[in-house]
């Protein structure tokens, strides 16, 4: 038996989160854990100075879609957007190909000049969620500074400048996290990851190379991932052997990798207990448990019924079966 007998049902869930994909599956969680229970630790590794400003894509997408004000077709920004600012920095011949809306503006602003004042991360992330009225906490993996860096055949790059300004289209050689071995887990994640009533970790279904690895990547996380007794569970972010959104696909030929979800449990397999999949691939190795449901996450009810099922999932690996002898190693 793993941990205690009395039932996790009433502890702390940690889900390990990117942005666009990994943020549905947080706002079913979140309508589904109550209050406090639920711990998002968010990936900072896309952060970026751009304008001047500290831009957190990911915190904002998570913090966004939490409040219920995301932009429904982009996945991140801001509902009900207006672009005077763009529109004007345009005419001033200002960089637009990342862009800010009028009202996503204000939260860069205000971002930045508690930072320069010394404030957190996790503090403005706090009061920000707080202020949209979000119950789950959402904390950034680590307030130290980490970037993600990528190699490619058009030489190497910051994230946003591969992502957003080259759209992905250069050759992925490899992908580097600036500072994040000796940056700190943020110290709230870390004690949930500590703590004994744990209910499980998942890690959501963001791009595991581009998304979930910085949140892996830093100081201690594997570490504590591979201490906790709670399951650790994923949702492989491959659907029908397609990705779903993003360039993920892209990524994984450019990697030499086949787009498979055996893949995805390969990449986890030191810090995961069980897998969620769309269509069963004989491939996953015996060690990882895995369970075969539809991934696909359109409409509110999707996200609510698939964050039932993973946490059903891991409370079934917690409460019936011993944790693979592999993990502890
Ligand atoms: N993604 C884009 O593809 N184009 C954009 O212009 C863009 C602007 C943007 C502004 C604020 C923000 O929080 C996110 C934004 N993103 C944009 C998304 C972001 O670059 C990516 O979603 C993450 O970095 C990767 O998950």
């Amino acid at each position: 038996m793993t941990g205690s007998s009395r039932s996790r049902h009433g502890g702390n869930v940690v889900a390990l989160c990117g942005g666009i994909g990994g943020a549905k599956l947080a706002l079913g969680l979140s309508k589904v854990i109550a209050d406090e229970r639920l711990v998002v630790a968010v990936n900072t590794g896309d952060d970026f100075e751009h304008l001047g400003l500290h831009i957190s894509p990911d915190v904002d997408t998570v913090t966004y879609t939490l409040a219920g004000i995301a932009n429904p077709e982009t996945g991140w920004g801001r509902a009900d957007e207006t672009w005077n600012f763009m529109e004007s920095l345009g005419r001033i011949g200002g960089e637009t190909w990342f862009q800010l809306g009028d009202r996503d503006l204000a939260l860069h602003v205000e971002r930045t000049r508690r930072l320069r004042a010394g404030d957190s991360l996790s503090e403005i992330t706090a009061d920000m969620r707080a202020r949209l009225g979000i119950s789950a906490r959402i904390l950034p993996m680590s307030d130290d500074p980490v970037r993600t860096h990528v190699e490619t055949d058009a030489g190497p790059m910051p994230f946003q400048n591969y992502f957003v300004e080259r759209k992905c289209e250069p050759e992925l050689r490899s992908i580097r996290f600036v500072s994040a071995q000796s940056a700190r887990v943020q110290p709230d994640v870390a004690r949930a990851l500590g703590n004994s009533d744990l209910r499980c970790v998942i890690i959501c279904p963001s791009n595991p190379y581009l998304s979930v690895d910085p949140i892996l990547a830093v100081g201690a996380m594997r570490e504590l991932l591979r201490q906790t007794r709670a399951p650790v569970v994923a949702v492989s972010p491959l659907v029908d052997g397609q990705t779903v959104k993003g360039p993920m696909s892209k990524i994984m030929r450019e990697q030499d990798l086949e787009a498979r979800h055996a893949t995805i449990a390969r990449h986890y397999d030191d810090v995961i207990d069980g897998l969620m999949i769309d269509s069963s691939d004989d491939q996953i190795p015996n060690h990882i448990s895995t369970t075969v449901e539809d991934t696909m996450m359109h409409s509110l009810d999707d996200k609510v019924r698939l964050a039932r099922h993973v946490l059903a999932f891991a409370d079934e690996i917690s409460a019936g079966r011993e944790l693979p002898q592999a993990r502890r190693a």
